[in-house]
């Protein structure tokens, strides 16, 4: 009889945590689910046991406990597959641009699109700010520009599919969940199909929906 995978992720779907979803699909490792509806900090109080951030994702594998969409895919892959090429080495050229878009995708991308959608949709009412929708999500395509320039001539961000792809990715998916993907640049818009077609992600959004 297998033990149960020692790697656990705690996930609601389409959030953030779907990009450590989709890393232990693309590195073949095993993993046990656990799906949260959202947000879980009101809908499974307890889980706030678990992570007093009331966040997802949740990693826990053995005493590591980890709550960044970004780190975890980069911990997964030094821990227990180093040599995959969905990391790039500190002495390959595209290194740096590996590790800023790595970052670029959740603190440049998502930060401003998560407000658009907490004022537009999630807010009562009397809360809700146009002002702050509107300014947001045109700092959003405003930032866009660096992933335009650096995919003249590029299908991935590096010479290949990395994790960088899936920090980037998420956040161009969760455009076209909030309702912004209409006004991606076409550059961009066939890059999120190209990162659509792949088998681990169609993996991933198979596992997400139980
Ligand atoms: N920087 C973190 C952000 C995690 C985060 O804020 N996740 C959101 C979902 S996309 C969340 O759990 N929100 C629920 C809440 O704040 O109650 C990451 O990249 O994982």
């Amino acid at each position: 009889v297998d033990a149960a995978p020692a790697i656990e992720l705690w996930h609601c779907v389409d959030a953030r945590s779907f990009r450590a979803l989709w890393a232990l699909e693309e590195l073949g490792l095993p993993y046990r689910l656990h799906l949260l509806p959202f947000p879980p900090r009101v809908h499974v109080p307890e889980y706030l046991e678990e992570n007093p951030l009331g966040t997802i994702p949740l990693l826990v594998d053995g005493e590591t406990r980890m709550t960044e969409s970004g780190a975890i895919g980069e911990y997964l892959a030094a821990r227990y597959v180093p040599e995959t090429p969905l990391t790039v080495k500190p002495q390959e050229p595209d290194f740096g641009a590996y590790l800023n878009a790595l970052h670029y995708g959740e603190a440049t991308l998502t930060f401003p699109q998560t407000l658009v959608l907490r004022y537009r949709d999630l807010e009562p009412q009397e809360r809700r700010q146009p002002q702050v929708v509107e300014d947001y999500a045109r700092w959003f395509f405003a930032r866009l520009r660096w992933l335009t320039a650096r995919l003249e001539g590029r299908a991935h961000i590096c010479d290949r599919f990395t994790l960088a792809d899936i920090s980037v990715g998420y956040a161009l998916l969760l455009a076209a969940h909030i309702g912004l993907g209409d006004r991606l640049p076409p550059i961009v818009a066939a890059y999120r199909a190209r990162l659509q077609a792949r088998d681990g992600y169609g993996r991933a959004r198979a596992a997400q929906s139980g």
